[in-house]
């Protein structure tokens, strides 16, 4: 059996970061093992979540893991909440990276802000860790941060302004980035990315939903991730992580609770599956 390893904190409420990876790359038929960094009792966007960093406990699980002889068909890490988790992060690739895929979502902002959490200076570490890493995915926030580029909403840019993101962040290092939340045209949305050792473009769109929810960067990371681990190529494997995020909005937008904190993933794994192909 394929296993990953996701490292992120756990928001015990709130639908993000291991409440989502766990679920959706499990259903993917993937053994998935776990580092929490921290637990909070809700994601940030929340008021007053609680908060307990765990960040002492990675080294020693990391080395029992060693001791143990573990190996991982990808390492994928997620929200991380300090700089010091960011180089425990560089560490662990160091120890498990060998021939194995190191993705990284460098989640840290949406729609031109930064989480509550983080400022610049964070955001130019966390482009240290995407150095070190086979594929990145940032959204365009978390891109113009690490990059100190000037960020303009949909419609303000064209391909162009894309493009030069997109060389820019591999530049940084990582072989592969690919930009989520693209829109070009204001029915469209999707993702583009680059791979800097074939320089080559790609993209994918599909239909937009004009809602915005939280955890959608989680749901399409964590797909992304297991489609390519089950073998998918990179340009299937984000087809697939778009439309499965896509329709887990569709089902947010239809429950009449319509929750305003997560999306509605779990309703949608059939059709992830049927996507997969399983
Ligand atoms: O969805 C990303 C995420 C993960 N973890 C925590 C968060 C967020 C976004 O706000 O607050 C704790």
């Amino acid at each position: 059996m394929k296993k990953v390893v996701t490292i992120q904190d756990i928001s015990c409420f709130g639908k993000c970061s291991l409440t989502v990876a766990l679920p959706v790359i499990s259903a993917m038929g993937i053994e998935t093992a776990i580092i929490p960094t921290a637990v909070l009792s809700t994601h940030t966007v929340f008021s007053r979540f609680t908060f307990k960093d765990l960040s002492d406990q990675i080294e020693p699980i990391s080395e029992h893991w060693k001791e143990e002889g573990l190996a991982f068909n990808a390492l994928y890490t997620g929200y991380l909440g300090s700089f010091e988790q960011i180089d425990l992060m560089k560490a662990f690739f160091e120890d498990f990276g060998k021939n194995t895929l190191k993705f990284v979502d460098p989640a840290m902002g949406d729609n031109g802000k930064l989480y509550p959490a983080f400022d610049e200076a964070f955001a130019k570490h966390m482009a240290t860790l995407c150095a070190k890493a086979d594929i990145i995915d940032p959204n365009l926030t978390e891109a113009c941060f690490m990059l100190g580029t000037e960020y303009k909403e949909d419609g303000e840019y064209d391909e162009a302004y894309i493009k030069d993101i997109l060389i820019k962040l591999t530049d940084l290092g990582a072989k592969t980035a690919i930009l989520t939340g693209v829109s070009f045209e204001s029915d469209k949305l999707g993702a583009m990315g680059y791979d800097s050792e074939k320089k080559e473009f790609f993209s994918y769109f599909n239909q937009k939903i004009p809602a915005k929810y939280h955890g959608t960067g989680d749901v399409f990371s964590s797909t992304l991730v297991g489609a390519l681990v089950n073998g998918k190529d990179l340009k299937k494997a984000i087809e697939i992580a778009a439309d499965y995020t896509r329709e887990s909005i569709l089902l947010t937008e239809a429950d009449p609770e319509k929750p305003w904190y997560g999306v509605n993933f779990e309703q949608a794994i059939p059709y992830l599956l049927k996507k997969l192909g399983k």
